[in-house]
Order: structure tokens, then sequence, then C-alpha cells
């Protein structure tokens, strides 16, 4: 027996990821666009990427529907991890201790690295597979020695801004998609803090991808969920 498009729908067995975009508009899943929507893009950078020195697994998956949803926003943005050599947020820095440990530093508890993503260094430098000429601002974050900031918003120390919030409100910003790597630090602790600071917040999850070290994805999505940071798949946002 062959089922119709129609008939399908019916029997509700469309409302999945991988849903046509027939079925996202009927279910009202569709978002349109405007002016006052971001496009934040997270850490592409190569230390994150397949080979690199803190490596997301299928971290390069992002790549494609990253390039395919910048091209939909009238404003997109990037973030790069720009961290100092000796960068307190690396183990090599805390002698006895090795990447994934957790210490105690003067803001609070810090996981530890691998060295990456240090200023200048080609690890630092965006994917070279990254189609992004209208990006409009980079921030760069994690460059004071002695602070990591996962966020692109406020540093680790829950105090110094980035300035972001204020670049965003100047021009007008009221939502911010986020997407990036990694999903359960840079792209949640910004997500976070853009609910925060008073922008309506979505992750756009097939676009990122996480660590998932000691249980830290499963952690963000519940900070996120009870943030109200809202979770969509790209097949959801349509053409500005
Ligand atoms: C990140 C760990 C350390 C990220 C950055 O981009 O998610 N994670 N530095
Ligand atoms: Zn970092």
């Amino acid at each position: 027996m062959t089922v119709s498009r129609r008939e399908f729908v019916a029997l509700g067995v469309a409302a999945t990821a991988a849903a046509p975009l027939s079925s996202v508009k009927a279910q009202g899943m569709a978002m349109q666009l405007s002016s006052e929507d971001v496009f934040i893009i997270v850490d592409v950078q190569n230390d994150f990427l397949p080979g690199g020195a803190l490596a997301v697994k299928n971290g390069d998956q992002v790549i494609a529907p990253i390039n395919a949803l910048a091209k939909k926003f009238a404003n997109v943005i990037q973030t790069q991890d720009w961290h100092t050599k000796g960068h307190v947020s690396f183990a090599s820095s805390h002698p006895g201790l090795k990447p994934f440990d957790m210490t105690n530093l003067a803001y609070g508890d810090q996981v530890l690295w691998p060295e990456h993503c240090v200023q200048g260094s080609p690890g630092a430098a965006f994917s070279d597979k990254l189609d992004l000429p209208m990006v409009q601002l980079v921030i760069r974050k994690g460059y004071h020695p002695h602070v990591d900031s996962y966020s692109a918003f406020v540093e680790a120390d829950k105090t110094t801004k980035t300035g972001l919030a204020g670049y965003l409100n100047e021009r007008g910003m009221t939502r911010c998609f986020v997407a990036g790597l990694a999903t359960d630090f840079c792209v949640a602790w910004t997500a976070l803090d853009a609910a925060k600071a008073g922008f309506e917040t979505f992750v756009i999850e097939d676009a990122s991808r996480g660590i998932d070290a000691m249980g830290s994805m499963a952690a963000a999505l519940r900070n996120l969920d009870s943030a109200g940071v809202k979770r969509i798949q790209s097949v959801s946002i349509l053409d500005g």
C-alpha cells in the first residue's frame, strides 16, 4: 500500500528532526528571520576540528549547515577562542595536573584543557572550509591570561564583560541564534548569557557538536532548557 503525503502527516509520523519543510511549517516550527536576528557562530577553529588539539567529535559536520544558515541572516558574527601562551585554562600551566582534570581557581572551578587556540597559531585560525564573507564582527575571548571565557558575553569570573551585549543592543538585535563548537561549553555558555542579557535565544542543534566530558552535555542541555533557551534544527529557519 502506498501512503499519500497527506495521510502520512495525518498518521503523525512526520514530526522528526528530518521533517520536510512542509511539515515543519504546518506544525508551526518554522521561524521567519528579521533584521533584529543575529547568528552567532561559535569557535569553528582548527583546534576544535578533527586533527586539532582539542578536537570535538564530528566537529567538521557543523561547517556545511553553518555555511548554509549564515546566508539567511542579515547579521552574522563569529567568536574566536584566543588564549595567551601559558593560559590558566591549560593543564600544562598546572604541574601535576592533566587535560580534563578539574582545578579550583580564584573565580571557581575550571576544567583544564590541552593547549589550544593560542593567539596567532594555526590551531586558532578559523576553518578554511567556512564560507562566511558576510561576517560583521569577530569577538575574541579567553585572552586574559588568568581568566577563561567559554561565553562570548561574560568571562569565567562572571564579572568581566566582552562588550558583545552592548554591541548587539546598539545594533537593535533582539534574538540570538547560536551554533558551532562546542555545544556543551562555548555554545551553551554563550546562549545562557545571551538569554541572561535579555535576548530571545536559540541553539541550533544540528549545526553544533559537543565535547561531552564527564556528563557535560546532559548538564548543558538541562541548563539551556531551564533558562528558556530554545533548541531548534536548521530546517526550521526560513529565509529572512
Ligand atoms: C571551548 C573548551 C575550552 C569551546 C573553548 O569552544 O567550547 N571548550 N575552550
Ligand atoms: Zn579555550
